[in-house]
This record gives structure tokens, sequence and C-alpha cells, in this order.
């Protein structure tokens, strides 16, 4: 069997060398020729535990190759992004290009599977329409269906395997014949809907944590005011056995969570009501975080702060809306100086950005932990006690052990507290 796969990103590349690691042919595309080039080098767009290991695996088997062009192929799966435009709309111009791309190479008894998250109604709207002008019979002589992908960043090789996965045919036979592609890797349960089912619910997983953060970062700003502790106060409200309330933070971040919650209230702007409100409480963390640091600076000369962790989230090297990124925008519209460092990035892509835990806190007036890198909960700051101008620390993460710091004169501040 041979799979075609358009788009070789986060979720398209793990997948070609999953399929391709089970002994099928797959032949992946992307009109990106820098990543190509890199992969004909044999390296990898980014990091995720076991991805390399998978890749020279793969490499040797020569079942995999790659080319900005699709070929024949028995099954194509659309796995590129889908950005949000200016207006907060879903961009489907990949997903239209990807499958006037594929359209040439279609063939009776062909499967199409769209693994993008859209908003509902893409696959029979959009999608379709589109895959119609091969004049082949739809749901009899080409199979259509849509397949989320549900993976979190940072363990998504065992995700991908073992989560349970979501088919929506449009029609019964479209969505079997999608099921027995990726019963090939997937050792999750696989559950057959419809493709407007299969959109929703994928959109309803990330609204979901949206929302459930957006609750965590009111109850934290009702904490600052009432002046209690919100992570003792969600710690012991998650020992009742039918809550569990997220982390507040600094914001939400990644291309899923930050922007999934749009495409639902694009479909329905009066019914989305929670949804929208909640996205607007997350956006609005980084701004009440950089007036939390202009407030601790705000009595010191030409005051320098200094960020930790750019990424999204912890541990992962992935910055797309990043909240990180927002609050040093902010800082920048300010008059104080900034430094950020990130372990975790492994390369300099800002101005701002210094390559060690001495450079960043050298003569710093407050420090900022705006990730919860693993790296980041290790600090002994007792270490760096001479780097500190000023001894402040912002933690809005609740990520370090702040034991001991009051005692050497270091001003400990948390998010929520
Ligand atoms: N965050 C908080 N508080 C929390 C948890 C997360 O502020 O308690 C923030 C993180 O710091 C980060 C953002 O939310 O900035 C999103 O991180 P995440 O770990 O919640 O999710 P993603 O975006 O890495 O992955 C999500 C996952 N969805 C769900 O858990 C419902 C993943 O399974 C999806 O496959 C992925 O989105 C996707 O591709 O849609």
């Amino acid at each position: 069997m041979k799979v075609c796969i358009l788009g070789l990103g986060y979720i398209g590349l793990p997948s070609a060398l999953l399929f391709a690691s089970k002994g099928l042919e797959v032949h992946g595309v992307d009109i990106d020729l820098e990543l190509l080039h890199k992969l004909s080098n044999q390296l990898l767009p980014f990091r995720e535990p076991g991805l390399e290991e998978l890749f020279t695996n793969v490499i040797e088997t020569e079942t995999f190759t790659f080319s900005p062009e699709p070929c024949n192929a028995d099954a194509f799966i659309i796995s590129v992004p889908t950005p949000m435009d200016k207006d907060n709309r879903a961009d489907l111009s990949f997903v239209k290009t990807a499958a006037i791309m594929i359209c040439p190479f279609l063939k009776k008894g062909n499967l199409v599977v769209l693994e993008s998250t859209v908003p509902p109604k893409t696959v029979d709207e959009v999608l379709t329409p589109l895959l119609s002008a091969t004049g082949l019979h739809i749901g009899e002589e080409l199979f259509i269906a849509h397949s989320p992908e549900r993976v979190i960043p940072g363990d998504l090789l065992r995700e991908m395997v073992e989560n349970d996965r979501i088919i929506g045919g449009i029609n019964q036979e479209s969505a079997e014949k999608a099921a027995n592609l990726y019963r090939h890797f997937v050792k999750g349960k696989i559950h057959l809907t419809d493709a407007i089912t299969s959109e929703m619910v994928k959109l309803m997983e990330n609204t979901y944590r949206d929302v459930n953060i957006a609750l965590a970062n009111e109850f934290a700003l009702i904490a600052e005011k009432e002046k209690f502790n919100i992570w003792e106060a969600i710690s012991l409200a998650n020992q009742h056995p039918r809550v569990n309330i997220l982390n507040p933070g600094p914001g939400v971040g990644g291309h899923c969570i930050a922007v999934d919650p749009w495409f639902i209230v694009e479909k329905a702007p009066d019914q989305a009501k929670l949804i929208r409100k909640a996205r607007c409480i997350n956006e609005k963390m980084p701004y009440f975080i950089a007036e939390k640091i202009a407030n601790i600076v705000n009595q010191i000369p030409d005051p320098v702060i200094s960020l930790l962790g750019l990424t999204y989230k912890a541990d992962v090297d992935d910055m797309r809306e990043s909240p990180s990124l927002k609050v040093l925008q902010l800082l920048k519209e300010i008059p104080v100086s900034v430094k950020v460092f990130d372990p975790i990035l492994g390369k300099q892509v800002l101005d701002e950005q210094v390559n060690s835990l001495e450079d960043v806190l050298k003569d710093t007036d407050c420090c900022v932990i705006l990730t919860n890198h693993t790296l980041f909960k290790e600090i002994d700051f007792k270490k760096y006690l001479n780097n500190f101008r000023t001894k402040n620390i912002l933690d809005t993460r609740n990520s370090i052990n702040s034991c001991g710091l009051a005692e050497d004169g270091f001003a400990v501040y948390q998010l929520g507290v």
C-alpha cells in the first residue's frame, strides 16, 4: 500500500515515519524546499522525543521518499496548517492548494483523509467540491474522511500510537477505509463518525481546555484582588472527585488551543459566547503579566528585566503563539531593558536572546519565569545571588521552589497570590 502525505510538519512528518516504519510505502510532499533539503541531509526540522531514532530507522529501510510534488498512491493524507487570518477566521488556502495538487493523481478506489484542524463543514463544503473536479463518484469511487490529530507536543509519538482516534467519513465506507489505514500504527480505539462530528470533536476538545484555563486565569486575578494563593486553592479544589481545574499562567500559546476556539466562533458567533469570552481572558494574560513586571520595577532607574522561557509551554522547542513573545513585545513598548533566555529553543531567534542563565541574570532587576521548563524548576537562585542587581523574581507558573529565598534577600512574586 502506498500513502502520499501532504505537509511534512509537526504532524505530517511523524505520521509519515510511523506509516513507513510499518512497511507502507510513503511519499511526503511539502512546498518548503528548505525543509526538504534538511530531510535529505538527514536533519529533522523540529525536536520531539523518539523522532530522531524513528527517522534514522526509516531512512535505512528506504520506504520514505519526499519531494514538492505528489505522486500516485492508494491513500492521500492532507496534513497542512490551517492558520488564522487577521479577522480570527480559518485560512484554508493550504488545504485548498493541497486538494487541488492531488486531483491529477486521484484514481478510482483512492482515499483522501484530511487531518488538519478545520471549521465544521470544511470537508463537505470545501474539500469534497474541490475533489469532485476529478470526475470520480464521491463516496463510491473516491472516499473522503476527516481524522484530526489529537496528540500533545512533547509526547507526540506515543500519543499518535496509543490515543484513540476519531474518523469522520463522508459515508460509512470512507470511514472504514480510513480506519483500516490508521490501524497500521494506531493501537488506541478507532471511533467512526461523520465528517462534521469529527471536525467539531477536535475543536471541542481544545476549546474545553481553553475555557478551563481561562477559568483558572480568572480565579488567579480574583486571588490577587482578594489576597489568597490560587495555586493552593486550585490544588485543594481538585481534591474533589469531579473537579479538575487547570493552571493559570501568562497566557495560552501553541498553534492549537489559542486558535481552534475561533473556528467555532467563526461559524456560530451568536452562540459561541463563552468560547469567545474565554479566548479574550486568555489573550489578556500577557498584558496582565507585563503590567505586573512594570509595577515591580517602577521605582528602579533604567530597570533590566530577564525573561526565562520563550517557547509556548514546558520542554518543547516551539514558539508559535507563545505568550512570552507577547510579554516581550509589551515590555519593549516601555522604558526597560529586556533579556531573554531559553535553553530548550537551541537557536538564536531574537536580538534580546542570551545564551546562558549567567548572562540573562547579570545585573537584572527582575527575573520572570514565563515557561515552566524542567530546567528552570531546578535553578538554585542562591548560586546567582551576585548576578542580580535587585533581587526580584516573578514566577508566573508556580514553577520554582522559593523556600529560603526571602532570607537571602529575594522578593518572590507569583501570579495569583
Ligand atoms: N496551559 C496553561 N495552563 C494549563 C495547561 C496549559 O496555561 O493548565 C497553556 C500552556 O502553557 C500552553 C497552552 O496552554 O501555552 C497550550 O498547551 P497544552 O499543553 O494545553 O496544549 P497543546 O497546544 O500543546 O496541545 C493541545 C492538546 N489538546 C488537548 O489537550 C485537548 C493536544 O492533544 C492537541 O492535539 C493539540 O492541542 C492540537 O494539535 O490541537
